[in-house]
């Protein structure tokens, strides 16, 4: 049976390709959802692409990758930053984690460059915009086939 690879998205993320093109890109989450999906297929992967404002809806997407996923990529926007509900989700899994962001958190201002989610994360990928995410989905199917 193929993996599912969970993809998602916190706040705001909708907005992507509409604002900020110097920081985020050009491309939109239509986009980057062709790319993971394309990617996951090429490596013989099904994937789960979602995106939320709602802290609550993340933490229940994440505890459905638990029973539902092989992996999850995740991109918690904001909340990576706050929120200790996200950390505790992700610390009930065993599935692997990969962090992924477009921009560097860590070259933009000091609040961002705490992670709630790193210390639950595999690893993190972050600051080379939607190709980002190409390469967090061959990390995590290489780590969800390690595991299987
Ligand atoms: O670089 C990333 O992927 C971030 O997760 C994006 C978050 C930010 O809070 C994190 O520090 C880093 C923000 C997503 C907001 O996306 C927008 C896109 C276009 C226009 C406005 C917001």
């Amino acid at each position: 049976m193929s993996l599912t690879i969970y993809c998602l998205n916190g706040p705001n993320l909708n907005l992507l390709g509409e604002r900020e093109p110097e920081i985020y890109g050009r491309d939109t989450l239509d986009d980057v959802r062709a790319l993971v999906e394309s990617r996951c297929s090429e490596g013989g992967a099904s994937v789960v692409f979602r995106q939320s404002n709602h802290e609550g809806e993340l933490v229940d997407w994440i505890q459905e990758a638990r029973t539902k996923g092989a992996a999850l990529i995740l991109n918690a926007g904001a909340y990576t930053h706050t929120s200790i509900a996200i950390h505790d989700a992700l610390k009930a899994l065993t599935i692997p984690v990969v962090e992924v962001h477009l921009s560097n958190p860590g070259n933009r201002e000091s609040f961002r460059r705490r992670s709630f989610v790193a210390p639950a994360a595999s690893g993190v990928i972050a600051g080379f915009g939607a190709y980002g995410y190409r390469l967090a989905v061959d990390a995590a199917i290489e780590l969800a086939n390690k595991r299987s």
